[in-house]
């Protein structure tokens, strides 16, 4: 870290890859990145958004809320336009609940048999909330085509069958710098990062202006926090 942190700001996650992910982009920001497992029992979010956009939002407000503190929560997928953008938000679990990334290819390449139309993408959305409820948003997108053959042992999730024709080459036979630099999550980040000093004035004038509200813990049996989007600001304009 550069410099002492001037704020805690929660990450939306478990998962520790990409808590370190952030905390390494950030790391000379005066920002203290925490993940959900500093803070003990904390209800999980029902992803249940139509959009990227929903989910990620709906993660990180509803964690600055619990928690009272700012918090950045990201969703992404794969959109393939001759299936109307399915798989979509339900990328992970696409071949049910608890399929492998295996399983979920498996079903695209079926889902995809006999079609010409191998376009495809990957988004990302990554929400920055603050406990009131307003967030930034970024977005970051990758353009590319389904093969019909898995290819490559890197990344993870679709990378065997997303081929990238700048590279010539599947994200899985990619490697992990590479990919960053032009994946829909390294391109939001990039935007992140290059606009973390105005995203940082934006927290701390929306937490001065508003007195933080006491963590609520009331709705975790129906926490539906979509009416709360009406307040959602796109971009910091500080
Ligand atoms: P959280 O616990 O933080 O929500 P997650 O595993 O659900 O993480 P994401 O929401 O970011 O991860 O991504 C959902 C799914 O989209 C993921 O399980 C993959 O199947 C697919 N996906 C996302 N980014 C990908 C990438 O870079 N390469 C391949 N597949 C990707």
């Amino acid at each position: 870290m550069a410099s002492k942190p001037e704020m805690i700001i929660v990450l939306a996650t478990r998962n520790k890859g990409k808590t370190r992910e952030f905390q390494e982009i950030l790391k000379n920001f005066p920002v203290e990145i925490r993940s959900l497992d500093d803070f003990g029992p904390i209800p999980e979010v029902v992803e249940d958004g139509k959009t990227f956009d929903d989910n990620a939002y709906k993660k990180a407000s509803f964690t600055a809320k619990v928690l009272g503190i700012p918090a950045i929560a990201d969703d992404s997928g794969l959109v393939v336009e001759a299936l109307n953008g399915v798989p979509g938000v339900h990328s992970a679990r696409y071949a049910g609940q608890n399929a492998t990334d295996q399983d979920n290819i498996n079903k695209l390449l079926k889902e995809l048999e006999g079609k010409t139309n191998r376009k495809a993408a990957f988004e990302c959305v990554i929400s920055i909330a603050v406990p009131s409820g307003p967030a930034l948003t970024y977005e970051g997108r990758c353009e590319g085509e389904i093969i019909n053959e898995p290819r490559g042992e890197g990344g993870f999730g679709y990378d065997p069958v997303f081929y990238y024709p700048e590279f010539g080459k599947t994200f899985a036979e990619a490697d992990l710098q590479e990919k960053n630099k032009v994946s829909h999550r390294g391109k939001a980040l990039a935007e992140l990062v290059d606009e973390f000093d105005k995203v940082l004035a934006w927290l701390k004038q929306r937490l001065a202006e508003v007195k933080p509200p006491k963590p609520d813990h009331s709705q975790f049996e129906n926490n539906d926090w979509s009416e709360s989007k009406t307040v959602q600001i796109k971009k910091a304009a500080v």
